[in-house]
């Protein structure tokens, strides 16, 4: 029996629009669709297109990035062929203030798809990453264009990598990033894989555009790792511990300090604390 996603030696990995159509179940994500051998960063592209007036659910993949961005400009290794870089342009009449939401509306959408294929239990972690085995499996970007009262357009950014073996990652992320191959022991198809996303995440969002942002909170607090946990925080500005207790309706984390102050996080690096012997 075929199992989903599976790569099969008979069947190449294709990553072509011909191939992404044939599995698309989406009335919206994806059905325009632009694939690149390589780029600078998919990301980038997807704002080039979205400025030029791509409709909502415009997907740009490439092959490799050249300049994959994560966060504050730090780098997001993408190598050829083994990953699924890819970014997403959408424009929801939402106010600007609520463009993180969207965030999280990504991640619980993708960590739903991967617990669909893989039955492994990914986890969220706030705000952005997913994670396997207590490594990065998943990075997102949410890039805006907006007016003081509404959004131009969004840009959703993912990458997944899927099939990675433990020496295609550099030496500096080499023991926090970790691969869907590495984690079910078989390559995958990604096209397949991206067909799933984009279904899931077509269905969560125009669930949360019609029933709002509870129902994503709701979800996201059952699939993250962060809440209820010690947690090292780290911003531009400071370093330091407590308890992410737990997020609001903006997507922040609320975190106990261990003066007792509750600090709500908009943006930052949130790692766990080790547990001590
Ligand atoms: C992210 O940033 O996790 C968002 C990554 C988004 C990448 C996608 S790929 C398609 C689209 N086009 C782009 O140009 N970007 C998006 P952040 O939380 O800042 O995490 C970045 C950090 O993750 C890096 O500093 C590394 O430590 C680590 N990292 C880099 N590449 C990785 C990889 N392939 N797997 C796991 N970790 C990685």
């Amino acid at each position: 029996m075929k199992q989903k996603g599976r790569c099969l030696k008979e069947c190449p990995d294709l990553l072509t629009p011909e191939e992404i159509k044939l599995g698309l179940r989406t009335k919206i994500f994806g059905q325009q669709l632009q694939c690149y051998k390589t780029i600078d960063s998919t990301n980038e592209e997807a704002k080039r297109v979205a400025l030029a007036g791509a409709g909502e659910g415009m997907v740009i993949i490439a092959e490799r990035q050249e300049r994959g961005k994560g966060r504050l400009g730090r780098e997001w290794h993408s190598p050829p062929e083994l990953g699924l870089w890819f970014s997403l342009v959408l424009r929801p009449q939402i106010k600007p203030a609520h463009v993180s939401q969207l965030t999280f509306v990504s991640a619980v959408a993708v960590c739903k798809a991967l617990r669909k294929l893989t039955d492994f239990p990914v986890l969220l972690k706030w705000p952005n990453d997913l994670l396997c085995m207590d490594k990065k499996i998943c990075g997102i970007l949410t890039e805006l264009s907006a007016e003081a009262d509404r959004i131009n357009y969004l840009v959703i950014g993912i990458g997944l990598n899927v099939n990675q073996e433990e020496q295609d990652f550099p030496p500096v992320i080499k023991d926090t990033a970790i691969s869907l191959a590495m984690v079910t022991g078989h390559l995958w198809q990604r096209a397949e894989i991206l067909c799933h996303i984009l279904y899931e995440f077509e269905k969560e969002y125009l669930s949360y555009l019609s029933k709002g942002f509870s129902q994503t909170l709701l979800q996201w607090r059952e699939l993250n790792i962060t809440l209820g946990k010690e947690v090292i925080v780290s911003t531009k500005e400071e370093t330091y511990t407590g308890i992410a207790e737990d997020i609001n309706e903006h997507g922040c984390l609320l975190v106990r300090k261990n003066t007792g102050e509750v600090v709500t996080l908009w943006a930052g690096d949130v790692s766990l604390k080790p547990k001590a012997f």
